[in-house]
């Protein structure tokens, strides 16, 4: 983690894109990191977009600049070009809407497979974990055959609830430190050429 803290002031303002089928809370999260408060949403019609400087865990203190796209099924054709050569995708997944995981893996698959998305460092958000019926993280991994992605692609799963903002630190935090870990093997191989 000091490794970590060491170089924070070597970055300016990371781009972050949030994406995830329609209501499964990117809106909720990005105003809960927003305001650190709960803000009530509707449908994203196109997208958000926020520069929000965290103010919790490891990756306190970093700008970053949120892109939040709508996810229903008209809007997902927006998605390749505000995923497009960003620094870290956010792939919100309701973790109550069993019926919909399948479309939220092909989705999901979809979007790394685009060439400017390779090996960009994924964070996978199981929110809504307050709710009775919730499946568990490892559940959810599975069913969105996260192994299964490109191999170039580093990703972590995280249980939250973006209502109370619960899991939202612990997921920003080992995104940045994904991000962190791939700016510096891209720094090492470029040295080498
Ligand atoms: N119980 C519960 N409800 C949540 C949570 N996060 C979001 N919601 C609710 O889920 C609904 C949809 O949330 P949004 O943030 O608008 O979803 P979205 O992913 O932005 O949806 P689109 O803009 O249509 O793509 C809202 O009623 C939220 O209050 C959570 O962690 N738990
Ligand atoms: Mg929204």
């Amino acid at each position: 983690m000091g490794n970590i803290s060491s170089n924070i002031s070597a970055f300016q303002s990371l781009h972050i894109v949030m994406l995830g089928l329609d209501s499964a809370g990117k809106t909720t999260v990005l105003y809960r990191l927003k305001f650190n408060e709960f803000v009530n949403t509707v449908p994203t019609i196109g997208f958000n977009t926020e520069k929000i400087r965290l103010s919790n865990g490891t990756a306190k203190g970093i700008s970053c600049h949120f892109w939040d796209v709508g996810g229903q099924e008209k809007l997902r054709p927006l998605w390749k070009s505000y995923s497009r050569c960003t620094d870290g995708i956010i792939y919100v997944v309701d973790s109550v809407d069993v019926d919909r995981l399948e479309e939220a893996k092909t989705e999901l698959h979809k979007v790394t497979k685009f060439a400017e998305n390779q090996g960009t460092p994924l964070l996978v958000i199981a929110n809504k974990q307050d709710l009775p019926k919730s499946l568990p993280v490892a559940e959810i991994e599975k069913q969105l055959a996260l192994h299964e992605l490109t191999p170039s692609t580093t990703y972590h799963i995280q249980p939250a609830c973006a209502i109370i903002g619960e899991g939202l630190t612990e997921g920003m935090d080992k995104l940045y430190e994904m991000i962190l870990k791939r700016r510096k093997s891209l720094k090492q191989k470029k040295k080498r050429q």
